[in-house]
């Protein structure tokens, strides 16, 4: 699919100016103007740019910590990216989030997560939501060839599958992990065979040749939209910068990296943009000025704003939404039920409420729950009750990632001893996305538990946590 001259114009101009986002970045961390950690991402411009130019409004992404260049290229205002990385008032977080949490919901980006995989099953909840909200947008999991060997992707690929759900899946095989390059890591002969065993659809494709990107974007997007089943792209792509600050690429060699370099992306599409009588040299390299300025332009403006902190007392309101005080009031009698049956009762009650709250636990349909607490609630809300496989990590991440889309999920863990098994969405996401997002995002969600029932159930059955 060739990209119309309009589109190619973007295309260039979102590649140059992710890439000259990243030469400031560099070089501020170098002069020490910049503190904490950031992973560049130069020379996979294409397939931030690809991507970008094939999503449509409401489509959500959730990048990884590599996340700059797709944030840039969904549309955020580069001046705001700089700030957050300053940790200044100014940025799209009010620098609560910085450079590996860059979340924008005005550009749709849920933001990223820095355990590498776990943006994946956030991503999944994304989709599960749009998905119950019968919208047509679809959500996409960016992530690295190295997450792909985490168990909880594994997790939501099969969840992504068996519920049917509008997500893609969008692997960026930049080669290596940290040090560890995929060819020692992974087992099978490609990584996008990985989606063979979830029955999930898949391609591979060029992830320094935008237009080859866009395409497979393009065709992925509506096989997604159309049978709302997951599709699974590889983008083969190479990091040409160390993985992080630090990084002095010891484990690859220097010949490796000229031959990539000498695929440059932006020399490649520049080149083609030519041929194609798109545009003349002279007015390629105009388009390049252009873009790089503009990001010139917003390092200066950032730069003078970065001493401009949000102070303690405005950072605490963004760490608990606010109660509402009506929801306590609720209760106008008291019966004597058993402590099963009042969690039933409540659990209708809300389900009747409200259409957001979806019931989401293991054997929680027929069986009724393990502990009976869910009874027939499957006959009565049978489009709220979701049974899933047992995937204790990747049904609190999506329970995380569809409540920052308006659900309000109810997670039952069927004994709070596998409830470490989802420590993670639980720490690392609940608890943080609204503080993190500086409040663009929020988290209302629960998660049931037994805790030491006294059942005698044996040491991981009947533990008490707390
Ligand atoms: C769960 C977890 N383990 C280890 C790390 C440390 N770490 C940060 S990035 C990274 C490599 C990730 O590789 P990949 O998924 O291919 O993404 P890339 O960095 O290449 O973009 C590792 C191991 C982490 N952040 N999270």
């Amino acid at each position: 699919m060739i990209l119309t001259k309009e589109q190619a114009q973007s295309a260039l101009s979102i590649m140059v100016r992710s890439r000259h986002f990243e030469e400031h970045i560099d070089a501020f961390f170098k002069r020490k103007e910049m503190h904490g950690t950031t992973h560049l991402s130069i020379g996979q411009e294409a397939t931030q740019a690809g991507l970008a130019l094939a999503l449509q409004e409401g489509d959500w992404i959730v990048p990884t910590h590599r996340c700059h260049g797709h944030t840039l290229a969904r549309g955020t205002n580069e001046r705001k990216m700089f700030s957050e990385m300053f940790g200044s008032a100014d940025g799209i977080c009010k620098g609560l989030g910085g450079s590996m949490h860059m979340t924008d919901v005005e550009t749709w980006n849920a933001g990223s997560s820095a355990v590498v995989g776990s943006g994946v099953n956030l991503a999944l909840g994304l989709a599960f939501a749009l998905k119950m909200q019968k919208s047509q947008a679809i959500s996409v999991a960016i992530f690295g060839d190295g997450a792909t060997s985490r168990g909880s992707v594994h997790e939501s690929m099969n969840l992504a599958s068996v519920w049917e759900l509008p997500l893609l899946l969008f692997c960026e095989n930049n080669n290596y992990g940290m040090s560890a390059a995929a060819s020692r890591m992974i087992s099978t002969s490609s990584i996008a065979s990985r989606a063979d065993g979830y029955r999930i659809k898949h391609a591979t494709v060029d992830g320094n040749d935008v237009e080859a990107v866009y395409t497979a974007c393009k065709e992925a997007i509506e096989y997604i939209r159309s049978t709302s089943r997951p599709f699974f792209l590889e983008v083969k792509t190479y990091r040409c910068c160390g993985h992080s600050k630090s990084d002095a690429c010891l484990y690859r060699s220097r010949e490796e990296e000229q031959e990539w370099e000498s695929r440059d992306p932006i020399f490649l599409f520049s080149r083609v943009l030519v041929e194609r009588g798109y545009f003349t040299e002279e007015e390629v390299a105009h388009l390049i000025l252009e873009g790089r300025k503009r990001v010139d332009d917003a390092a200066v403006d950032a730069t003078a704003v970065r001493d401009i902190h949000i102070n303690l007392e405005q950072a605490m309101e963004y760490l608990l939404a606010p109660e509402d005080e009506e929801t306590y009031k609720v209760c106008k009698s008291t019966t004597r039920i058993s402590y099963r049956d009042a969690i039933r009762e409540a659990l209708d009650e809300e389900m009747s409420r409200d259409r957001a709250v979806h019931l989401i636990g293991e054997d929680i349909g027929l069986y009724g729950g393990c502990f009976r607490v869910t009874g027939d609630l499957y006959k009565k809300h049978p489009a709220q009750l979701h049974e899933t496989p047992v995937s204790e990590e990747a049904i609190t991440g999506l329970a995380v990632g569809a409540a920052m889309l308006g659900l309000r999920p109810i997670v039952e863990i069927m004994y709070g001893d596998f409830a470490t098994l989802a420590s993670d969405p639980i720490v690392n996401h609940a608890a943080k996305t609204r503080f993190m997002s500086a409040g663009q995002l929020s988290c209302p969600m629960v998660l049931r538990a037994p805790i030491g029932s006294g059942t005698g159930h044996g040491a991981q059955h009947t533990q008490c946590l707390e």
